[in-house]
Formats: C-alpha cells, sequence, structure tokens
C-alpha cells in the first residue's frame, strides 16, 4: 500500500514516533500530525490546513475553538473549576435549567464522556423497572439494536453485535436483547413477547454502522409502541443530537419525545467531556442520594462550557445551516456518483453524512482508506467507518463557499482515483 507522505518533516515524525512507543495502540490514526484549528480548519505541524470533516465524531460542531466558547472556559477556568457534588456551587442549577428548558424535560443528571451517559440512562432505567414498572429485581431486560453502538465500557459493549468490541472482553452483561435496526414489528414482537423488557436505547440515526438512517416514522413507531408496552424508549444522542441532523435533535425530525435523552460531544463544543441524561421527574426521582455520580460530573467548569456552547448552536442557528449545507453536500455527491462507479450510495441528514465505497481491485478492504489518504494529501480530514463507508460530518458553522470548496476536494479526489 503506497504510504502517503502527508507528514514529511521530522517533527511530524518524532510525534508519530512518540504516540508509537509510549501510547497504546487502541488506533489507527491517518498519518497527519494536527496542531491548531479554528472553525472548519485544522492545521498541521507544517501549517498545512485542511478541512476537518470529521469534527471528532462530531464533537466540535460550533468549529474548532470558538471563541465564545473558549472565552467562557478561561473566564470560569480562572474562578472555579471543580468543587465536586459535595458541595453546592453557583453553575450547576444554572446549567440544569439551561439544559432543562432548552431540551423540555423537568430534569437533567450530567456526567461527562457520553458513555457514562449511556451507562447513567441505563442505570435509571433498571431503578425506574423495579421502583415504577414493578419487574422482579435483577429480571429487567434491555433491548438495544444491531448495528449499535454507544461506548467502550463493559455495559456498552456488551450491546454490541461487532466482534471488534467484544473480543476478549468477556463475560458480558446479561439482560441485554438485540433486535434489527429500522424493524417496527421485530421490536414489537420483543415487547409482546417478554413483559420484562424495561427500556429500548436506540440511536435515532446510527453514526458508528455507518450513517444507517431509518425509514421515515420508524421513530414514531419506536415512541408509539414503547408506550404501548410501557417500555422506556432512550434516545442516544451523543451524535446526532445538537443540530448535527439539521434540527435540535434527530429526534425533533418526526417530533417525537423520548423517555431519556443522551447527549454528549457537541454539548461542550469540544472543549472538555460533558454528557448529560434528561428524563422526567417519575424517571429521574427514582435515584437518590449516594445511588449514581462522578467526580467531575456537573463540575462548574463543564457547566460554563455547556451553556456557552448551546448558547452558539441557537444564536448561530447552526442547525438550520446543518439543513441547508447538508442538501447541497448530499446533492454534490450524488452528482458525483453519477460520474464514477466508486461511490455506491449517499445518505445522512443535515451534516451527517457518508459514501459508501465500491472496492477497487489494487486496494479490495483497503479503498476507503486509501482515499482518505488522498484527501488528507488533497487538504480534507474524513476516516472510513465499517470498511467502506466515508463518512463526512464537518462543523456546522460551516459557509457555502467553504462547502463546495471542499466538495471540488473531494470530487477532484475521487475522480483521479
Ligand atoms: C471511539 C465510533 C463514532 C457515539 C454514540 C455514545 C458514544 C459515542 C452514538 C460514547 C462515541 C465515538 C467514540 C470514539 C469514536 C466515535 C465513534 F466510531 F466509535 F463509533 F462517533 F461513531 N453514543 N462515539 O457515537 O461517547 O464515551 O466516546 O464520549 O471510541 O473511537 P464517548
Amino acid at each position: 500500500m503506497t504510504m502517503y507522505t502527508t507528514q514529511s518533516t521530522s517533527l511530524a515524525q518524532q510525534a508519530i514516533a512518540l504516540e508509537e512507543r509510549y501510547g497504546a495502540h487502541n488506533y489507527h490514526p491517518l498519518p497527519v500530525v494536527l496542531s491548531r484549528g479554528e472553525g472548519v480548519y485544522v492545521w498541521d505541524v507544517n501549517e498545512k490546513q485542511y478541512f476537518d470533516f470529521l469534527s471528532a465524531y462530531s464533537a466540535v460542531s460550533q468549529g474548532h475553538c470558538h471563541p465564545r466558547i473558549v472565552g467562557a472556559m478561561i473566564e470560569q477556568a480562572g474562578r472555579l473549576t471543580l468543587t465536586s457534588r459535595a458541595f453546592y456551587n453557583d453553575q450547576l442549577g444554572l446549567c440544569e435549567k439551561f439544559l432543562c428548558e432548552y431540551f423540555g424535560y423537568d430534569k437533567v443528571l450530567m456526567m461527562n464522556a457520553g458513555v457514562e451517559g449511556g451507562e447513567t440512562a441505563l442505570k435509571l432505567t433498571r431503578k425506574w423497572a423495579y421502583k415504577i414498572k414493578g419487574i422482579p429485581q435483577n429480571e429487567a431486560k434491555m433491548v438495544f439494536a444491531e448495528g449499535n453502538f454507544w461506548g467502550r465500557t463493559i455495559a456498552a459493549i456488551s450491546s454490541s453485535n461487532e466482534t471488534s468490541s467484544t473480543n476478549d472482553f468477556g463475560p458480558l452483561l446479561p439482560g441485554y436483547l438485540q433486535v434489527p435496526y429500522n424493524d417496527l414489528p421485530a421490536l414489537e414482537a420483543l415487547f409482546k413477547a417478554d413483559s420484562n423488557i424495561a427500556g429500548f436505547m436506540v440511536e435515532p440515526i446510527q453514526g458508528e454502522a455507518g450513517v444507517v438512517v431509518p425509514d421515515e416514522g420508524y421513530l414514531r413507531g419506536v415512541r408509539d409502541l414503547c408506550t404501548k408496552y410501557n417500555v422506556l424508549f432512550i434516545a442516544d444522542e451523543v451524535q446526532t443530537g445538537i443540530g448535527r441532523t439539521g434540527r435540535r435533535l434527530a429526534c425533533d425530525h418526526e417530533g417525537v419525545k423520548p423517555d431519556l435523552l443522551v447527549l454528549g460531544k457537541a454539548l461542550s463544543g469540544g472543549t472538555m467531556p460533558v454528557s448529560a441524561v434528561l428524563a422526567d421527574d417519575e424517571i429521574m426521582l427514582t435515584l437518590k442520594p449516594g445511588e449514581h455520580g462522578s467526580t467531575y460530573g456537573g463540575n462548574p467548569l463543564a457547566c460554563a462550557v455547556t451553556m456557552a456552547a448551546l448558547n452558539v448552536v441557537q444564536d448561530e442557528r447552526l442547525a438550520e445551516n446543518a439543513e441547508a449545507m447538508g442538501q447541497i453536500f448530499r446533492d454534490r455527491m450524488n452528482a458525483l456518483r453519477a460520474k464514477t462507479d466508486l461511490v455506491t450510495l449517499v445518505r445522512g441528514k443535515g451534516l451527517l453524512n457518508a459514501i459508501v465505497i465500491a472496492p477497487r481491485p489494487a486496494f479490495g478492504d483497503e479503498t476507503a482508506w486509501e482515499l482518505c489518504l488522498r484527501f488528507c494529501d488533497n487538504g480534507l480530514l474524513a476516516k472510513p467507518t465499517h470498511g467502506d463507508k466515508i463518512r463526512f460530518a464537518p462543523p456546522l458553522v460551516i459557509t457555502e463557499e467553504q462547502m463546495h470548496e471542499a466538495c471540488d476536494i473531494i470530487e477532484r479526489t475521487v475522480l483521479a482515483f
């Protein structure tokens, strides 16, 4: 495989060598060493500029180093960063009110990583199952969709049907059921067959699976079935939420309100890990003091950053921009598909999109990777997901001119492949 010398300087090679020698090898990054970011752009150690079309998997939706978010971070960082929840502080209540009013729930529980949001939702669902639904102790079941991804903890990988996520990590958590994604009859059959089902956690669009968009009406169907069978509908909007798909939440495309809403990533605009679970009182108040928490959960710095990050999404109308710019992107990619057999499918919503690549004999399963190496050489960063799909998720601040310039790079690279 031809390795593209995207980074020729010793500075870049030193950085890569340090990670190789001193870091766990739990990733396979593209050979580019970044040192600066602003808006939709990042620069490598050679000061070469790139369009960032991954946005740290939708965490940098507000653009790199947004001045309003970084400003809020610096201001709070100089005053009070962490108190633990052993005491009150003057930021958490403001942020909790802000989040509840922004998303329309009674209460919120703030954590750090997105997977901690998922774990918190899982624990709340079990509490509710035993305290409210009356499922016998230790009998509560959780349903997940095939192809799901919600993080790397044992509870998260226990729901996965990806061997790369589960191999050699057993024993996995019991009490889990799987159902095909985008299949309402299968979901109803499961709910009918087992009265001990407490919740169904699902991504409104499956990100890691390759931006799999369900049929129109699927989320409405999930909502109705969960209501009918008294099963909690948990929407994992860690990747799809906060404007990414062209609405405040991906669930808003169908006007459905999940019982639990899990947020992360762009909640803090790419500055620090902040996640949150929102629910109404019947569910949230099943948790009593001392039954759940985290050292950094809801810390004053996270709260200040989160309020700034969401204000940016609102004030700069980023969901609306994602809707418009995403349409331009898919139109451009479908026009490209007509010119080459390399691109077989274009799918997505808002600025969460992917193209499916047909393997070339010379590269086989590495075709999408090879293409991303060439995008990188041509000034655009993207990464394959699940082998033959390339996800494109730029920051939601991208302008029409920047979108066309980025699509020109993609088109030029694909047609020259
Ligand atoms: C990695 C994937 C994306 C997520 C959804 C919860 C979480 C994630 C829908 C957990 C995290 C990240 C994890 C990161 C790469 C990235 C990813 F490729 F792994 F699957 F985006 F698609 N729900 N996704 O997508 O949030 O704990 O990471 O903050 O692990 O390599 P987290």
